[in-house]
């Protein structure tokens, strides 16, 4: 495993972070009060199961941020090998065993948990990042940002436009409260990093953040939550209107352009 396995605790809320293939995670986040569940990107269906087991949860619902088959691909196991009934949320038709399909501002709960549904299509054109919050408290919950938002970075432009993932990164995102923790679907945070010192060679907190990541990974404890707040004082790729990364992509004044030019620098470069 890549990771070792962790529990966050929310108001409310629990997030078990769970490791899969070379550097994805999984999320299973359950409703502390009445045990329901839901799972991010269950690609490793197994562990999935066993941890469901071992915490006695009632999972009913999938949650699933885009179709590449390293989030989406173990959908439809997990329908075959689950008992229960399950429904099975997601943006795009490409999804297997998709049952529920969504659209920005769409809604729906995991137990007590309020689910908040937004469309962030670019990396794929149907990606899907979910807002959980608790109804009965004004804790700003979490975000599952798939291969949107990553820590310190974001994901590829392989299906849309700069423009796209400025509205998905500096609109949608960017909106929810500062202390939103972000859980994202791959653990990229150190190579990000690299890059976003790269842009930003005198940013404090990019230094800081580096030094932590290290010594976490060195004990192979995952980089993941960070919070809105801290991607909007490291993350390049939501600091397009600060005057040091424009000046990096060549004194650029436009955002969406220094968006294209960051992505194109970040595609070839190495950490
Ligand atoms: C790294 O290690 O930092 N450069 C990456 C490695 C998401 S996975 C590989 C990579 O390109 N990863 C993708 C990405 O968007 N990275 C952000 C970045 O490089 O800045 N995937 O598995 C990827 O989406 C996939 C699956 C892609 C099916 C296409 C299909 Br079709
Ligand atoms: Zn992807």
């Amino acid at each position: 495993m890549h990771s070792t396995l962790e529990d966050v605790r929310l108001d409310s809320m629990q997030v078990k972070i769970l490791p899969a293939l070379q550097d994805n995670y999984m999320y299973l986040i359950v409703d502390s009060k009445t045990r329901e569940a839901a799972v991010v990107d269950p690609v490793d269906p197994e562990l999935v199961i066993k941890t469901v087991q071992e915490e006695n949860v009632k999972l009913n619902k999938v949650l699933t941020t885009h179709h590449h088959w390293d989030h989406a691909g173990g959908n439809e196991k997990l329908v075959k090998l689950w008992t229960g009934e399950l429904q099975v949320y997601g943006g795009d038709d490409r999804i297997g065993a998709m049952n529920h399909k969504v659209r920005q501002d769409d809604t729906f709960t995991i137990g007590n948990l309020n689910v908040r549904c937004l469309s962030t299509p670019c990396h794929t054109s149907g990606h899907i990042c979910y807002h959980v919050t608790a109804s009965n408290s004004h804790d700003p919950g979490a975000v599952f940002t798939g291969d949107t938002l990553f820590q310190g970075g974001c994901g590829r432009f392989f299906e849309g436009t700069p423009e796209e993932m400025y509205d998905a990164l500096c609109a949608k995102l960017s909106a929810l409260p500062d202390d939103t923790k972000v859980f994202c679907g791959h653990e990229y945070t150190l190579q990000n990093m690299s890059f976003a010192r790269h842009v930003e060679p005198d940013n404090k907190c990019i230094q800081n953040r580096i030094e932590w990541a290290k010594l976490r990974r060195a004990s192979k404890d995952p980089t993941v939550p960070s919070t809105i707040g801290e991607e909007k004082s490291w993350n390049p790729f939501m600091r397009v209107h600060e005057t040091t990364v424009q000046q990096h992509a060549g004194g650029q004044t436009n955002p969406v352009i220094t968006m294209e030019m960051l992505r194109k620098e970040k595609d070839n470069f190495k950490a």
